[in-house]
């Protein structure tokens, strides 16, 4: 089967607590190779246009305040069913609801603060991916 992509986002939380290599490792330990990756400093514009699809959510303005608050890990994941496998290790949106070993049970701080993004299908991945990286950026 042909290799899957998706768009994984270290939030600013784990930035903070210095957490980029043991996520990398719980990726690499599932089969999920990092293609890409740059750390940034998302502005609100950016991070509004990113979680538009939140915009009448009660929610969005607390998230774009919190995805500025400090620096992103961008990354390019590619595996077998990468989108799936991504958001198996990540675990649940809200830490208290993860299953046990997965990146948001061991390190998220609440449902929003909770550490990773994950594309959730396969479509918005290519869409998300093309947000943050040049194809000449990705490499296989
Ligand atoms: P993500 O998009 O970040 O991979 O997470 P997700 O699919 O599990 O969650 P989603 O429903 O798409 O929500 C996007 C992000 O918004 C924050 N959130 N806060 N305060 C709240 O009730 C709440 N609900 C969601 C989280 O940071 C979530 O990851
Ligand atoms: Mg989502």
């Amino acid at each position: 089967m042909a290799a899957e992509r998706t768009l994984s986002i270290i939030k600013p939380d784990a930035t903070r607590r210095n957490l980029t290599g043991r996520i990398n490792a719980k990726f690499e330990e599932a089969g999920l190779r990092i293609v890409a990756q740059k750390r940034l400093r998302l502005t609100e514009a950016q991070a509004g246009a990113f979680y538009g699809v939140h915009k009448e959510r009660p929610f969005y303005k607390d998230l774009v305040s919190f995805m500025t608050s400090g620096p992103v890990v961008a990354q390019v994941l590619e595996g077998e069913n990468a989108v799936a496998k991504n958001r198996e290790v990540m675990g649940a949106t809200n830490p208290a609801n993860a299953d046990p070993g997965t990146i948001r049970k061991e390190f998220a701080e609440s449902i929003e603060a909770n550490s990773v993004h994950g594309s959730d299908s396969a479509e918005n991945a290519a869409t998300e991916i093309a947000f943050f990286f040049a194809g000449i950026e990705i490499t296989g």
